[in-house]
């Protein structure tokens, strides 16, 4: 099955309900991670087994005020444990999901209560973080998205989560998850890619305004989009309100990154607006939505700024810690060896034990931090990428700023797309105590070695 017959397929999830759990006094909505079969291609095909919370993928759309508290009980009915990673949100360290460093991983059968505030307004995403490269292929993601107490105003607010997906020709995810090939070199790069619209949205008018939250969900492929029909700005990335709104041309989004748009139509009516990937090779249309008519004559007039999140960004980094991470590996790429769980091993050795990339010479995650900073320091990450493939790399916990070439600041990231070959640098100021991971979100890399952590002490 190739990628051109399935890829005019744009599709909006279908809603779930939520089922409840009961508590003594209080009824907590419930993630249950469960198999489920659901209608991923089109009706021509059968439907896909995956995993998803609520029997859906995407899982429900969380959506909550900023600054409310959000309580979850995951419900476990997988046949192997999992744990839900609350993507880019400034949360407390006890509630980040990550198994062996955060909390013991939910066996199956069992549940844990996810509760905590959302300080920052923006989009973001909710994910497995135990065995990810399998349990997010097979869908269990959904979108979390905190709302501006005055958002602009727009016809139309939109989540748009991307991903790609490997089928066979039977519709159902390939099941082999653990081949050399695909971790030593871009990852699992899948063969249809799906846009889920959500709430669904088909026709639109001219001249009317949209926001579009994108989420690339994809395990390890980074999405190129292009938006024909409509013109806008970019006006948040990983969530965090840009000061300035840029003008939209292509869209890059490597796996986990955001970025929220806001359009207005102008294409003629009785054409199509257009979310289109584009491809090496080909273009792809993942989402078209039919221009009906006119909403009003005139243009909408200048894309509005996203009000500021309280979140600090970077000031001065005279005297701030530095901590280079050097990432090595892949195809290509010339390792030699690397320390896995504390013993130092030949490239062979490392490959023998699903180990192919290393940071800073170790594989996995280390026995040490990467860095130790207390509250209120500024830690610098320079990261130089020695190998052949881009990486995503993910901070946990808090976002971080680019340092650019001139010394100025870039906006406020979660992850950070760093091609192959090049160095680039990041810092943020520690706001947030715990030990938190730092990590390749091309998810079959992350497998594979590439994985650390900073520890900010109170
Ligand atoms: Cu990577």
């Amino acid at each position: 099955m190739n990628l051109t017959r399935r890829s005019l397929l744009a599709s909006a999830s279908a809603m779930v309900a939520l089922p409840k759990f009961s508590l003594a006094n209080t009824d907590v909505e419930v993630l249950e991670a469960r198999r489920s079969a659901v209608s991923l291609v089109s009706d021509k095909y059968p439907d896909t087994e995956v995993w998803g919370y609520n029997g859906g993928v995407p899982g429900p759309e969380i959506r909550v005020a900023q600054g409310a508290r959000i309580r979850r009980r995951l419900v476990n009915s997988l046949d192997e444990p999992t744990t839900i990673h609350w993507h880019g949100i400034r949360i407390e360290n006890a509630m980040d999901g990550v198994p062996g460093i955060t909390q013991d991983a939910v066996q199956p059968g069992e549940d844990f209560l996810y509760d905590f505030e959302v300080p920052d307004a923006g989009t973001y995403w909710y994910h497995s973080h135990f065995n990810t490269t399998e349990q997010i292929s097979r869908g269990l993601y959904g979108a979390l998205i905190v709302e501006e107490p005055n958002p602009p105003e727009v016809d139309h607010d939109i989540t748009v989560i991307v991903d790609d997906w490997r089928l066979g020709d039977d519709a159902q995810i390939d099941p082999d998850f653990s081949q050399i090939h695909d971790w030593s070199h871009a990852g699992r790069l899948g063969n249809f890619l799906k846009a889920s619209l959500s709430p669904t949205l088909t026709e639109v008018k001219k001249n009317q305004r949209l926001r579009l939250r994108f989420i690339c969900v994809a395990t390890d492929r980074v999405m190129r989009l292009a938006l024909t029909g409509m013109e806008g700005k970019v006006v948040a990335l990983d969530g965090m309100p840009l000061s300035e709104p840029t003008p939209l041309e292509m869209l890059t989004l490597g796996p986990a990154q955001r970025a929220d748009v806001i359009v207005d139509i102008t294409g003629e009516p009785d054409t199509d607006a257009v979310i289109g990937f584009v491809g090496r090779e080909q273009s792809i249309a993942l989402a078209s939505l039919k221009i009906t008519g006119q909403a009003s004559l005139s243009s909408r007039g200048d894309i509005p700024r996203l009000p500021a999140n309280p979140m600090k960004q970077l000031g001065d980094i005279e005297g701030a810690k530095v901590a280079e991470l050097n990432m090595e590996g892949g195809a290509m790429g010339g390792l030699r060896q690397g320390i896995y769980k504390g013993k130092m091993m030949t490239a062979a050795k490392l490959v023998e034990n699903g180990q192919i990339w290393t940071l800073n010479g170790v594989a996995g995650l280390p026995d040490t931090a990467l860095a130790e900073v207390a509250l209120g320091e500024t830690l610098r990450i320079p990261i130089i990428n020695d190998t052949a493939f881009a990486h995503a790399m993910h901070m946990h916990g808090a976002h971080f700023q680019e340092i650019l070439p001139d010394g100025s600041f870039g906006p406020l990231l979660d992850t950070i797309l760093i091609e192959r070959q090049e160095r680039r640098e990041i810092a943020f100021t520690a706001s947030n105590p715990g030990d938190w991971v730092f990590h390749c979100h091309m998810l079959s890399h992350q497998s594979a070695g590439m994985i650390t952590w900073v520890r900010v002490t109170a």
